[in-house]
């Protein structure tokens, strides 16, 4: 049977017509984890939770030197835990921390709820909010590697209920499917995925005379909106997680005659799933081919600094870290004076990385990044000698407006500089009377 016609992946949007799945969240962090940081990873839990269209009913935390490796948590935690679930009415457990297969079936069966772990729950929400046939065949191919170690449990669950968070998806039809169909969906979905990721190759290499940039960074920094901010053109932007998961790219005209393609990419955010890291892999081929990684951090968040290092981190699993990174700390309308000038000595102090200080919803202040991007285009401008004749002041005026003028020689009747210079003025210098060009080698 064809594999394709076994399997459909339903998309169900959230609606509220549906009842809302009662949450019980847990966090049972390690030791080294600090409170603080703790305390924002449930807050982040719980919004993700919303963004799934969950209701949270309560939250537990327990603090453990060592996952344990039956539930997790321990066995007193687990009784504490089903007491809590019944007395609130929850119809799902959330698990801030990644539980084995083991743990979640172990768990499912001692509380008589389903058992989610965060991965679980970001899958969810992208299969909910997956828009276009890439990011759904992607999402599609991640919660099927998901699913393939844990299907005994899912259905086991499934003959008790139907529907909600964690189960739509491929969730629904795996009740007259098994792991044979699923894998032979999972090649079928790579095979699929790589064709778009080389048509788009193919698209690309139209382009690459431009510069690149790609916008990556934390879910929620403001990559869509700088990008809107500095193309003009309105992307989707939403105080949610995960508002695009598609690449978007503009072209940004940053004056001088210089312009640079930039690319708006999917948020990253702690711990994302393994399988999601790996099927985004096409989609940021875009930040792959990039000039320069635009790092953008949302600088009025306290736990920027995490936030700065998982990104760091994902960018090692997707082998673009050795790409030039530039920091953009976003948000700054949001910090007192005090806080931004503290913000810019704690960033040059820790890593002497280039940073600009933006905000998005305050254009003006995307000067120092336009800056950064002409600065960076112009670097890697061909150098070029240019002899003009020495009444041509227009031609001269042009190259030091829209190019780099390096050395200047007045020999006379001809002016003989030597300029970086973007390939429209070159093309129009090349055509310009009595003006000669001698490309640098
Ligand atoms: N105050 C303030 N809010 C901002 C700024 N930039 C973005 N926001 C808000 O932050 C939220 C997230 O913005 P997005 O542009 O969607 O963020 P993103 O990085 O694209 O997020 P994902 O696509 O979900 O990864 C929205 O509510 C924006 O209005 C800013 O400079 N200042
Ligand atoms: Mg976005």
């Amino acid at each position: 049977m064809d594999p394709e016609r076994r399997l459909p992946i339903p998309h169900i949007p959230y609606t509220n017509e549906k009842p809302r799945d009662l949450i019980l969240l847990v966090g049972a962090p390690t030791k080294d984890v600090s409170p603080r940081e703790a305390e924002e990873h449930l807050e982040e839990l719980a919004r993700l939770t919303d963004t799934a269209g969950g209701e949270i009913v309560g939250v537990m935390r327990q603090r453990l030197e060592a996952p344990k490796p039956k539930y997790y948590i321990g066995e007193g935690k687990v009784l504490e835990l089903r007491d809590a679930a019944a007395r609130a009415g929850a119809s799902l457990v959330i698990f801030d921390e990644d539980l084995t297969p083991a743990q979640g079936k172990n768990l499912e069966d001692s509380l008589s709820v389903r058992v989610m772990d965060r991965s679980e729950l970001i899958l969810d929400i992208f299969a909910t909010r997956a828009r276009t046939k890439e990011a759904k065949m992607q999402v599609e191919l991640a919660q099927l590697e998901y699913l393939l170690p844990r299907l005994t449990r899912m259905w086991n669950h499934l003959s008790r209920i139907r529907g909600g968070i964690g189960l739509r998806g491929p969730g629904e039809t795996q009740l007259e499917t098994d792991r044979r169909i699923i894998s032979v969906r999972i090649t079928e979905l790579k095979r699929k995925i790589e064709g778009i990721a080389r048509a788009r190759a193919t698209q690309r290499k139209g382009r690459s005379e431009f510069f690149r940039a790609a916008l990556v960074g934390y879910t929620n920094a403001g990559k869509s909106s700088i990008l809107s901010a500095l193309s003009g053109c309105a992307l989707f932007v939403e105080d949610r997680l995960f508002a695009t998961l598609d690449p978007a790219t503009r072209a940004v005209d940053l004056g001088s005659g210089l312009t640079a393609l930039v690319t708006d990419t999917v948020g990253f955010i702690r711990k994302l799933p393994h399988h999601l890291i790996a099927s985004f892999r096409a989609t940021l081929e875009e930040a792959r081919e990039a000039n320069l990684l635009l790092h953008v951090v949302d600088a009025a968040h306290s736990g920027w600094e995490e936030q700065v290092a998982v990104v760091i981190d994902v960018l090692h699993e997707l082998d673009l870290r050795d790409k030039p990174e530039l920091l953009v700390f976003n948000k700054i309308d949001r910090l007192t004076h005090t806080e931004e000038d503290r913000l810019r000595e704690r960033v040059q102090a820790s890593s002497g990385d280039p940073a600009v200080f933006v905000s998005a919803h305050h254009p003006a202040t995307l000067e120092p990044l336009r800056e950064a991007l002409r600065d960076r285009i112009r670097a890697q401008l061909p150098r070029v000698h240019v002899y003009v004749p020495a009444g041509d002041g227009e031609a001269i005026a042009t190259l030091y407006r829209e190019g780099e003028v390096l050395e200047r020689c007045d020999r006379g009747e001809v002016i003989a500089l030597t300029a970086r210079v973007p390939h429209a003025l070159l093309g129009r210098l090349r055509q310009r009377e009595g003006v000669k060009v001698l490309e640098v080698a």
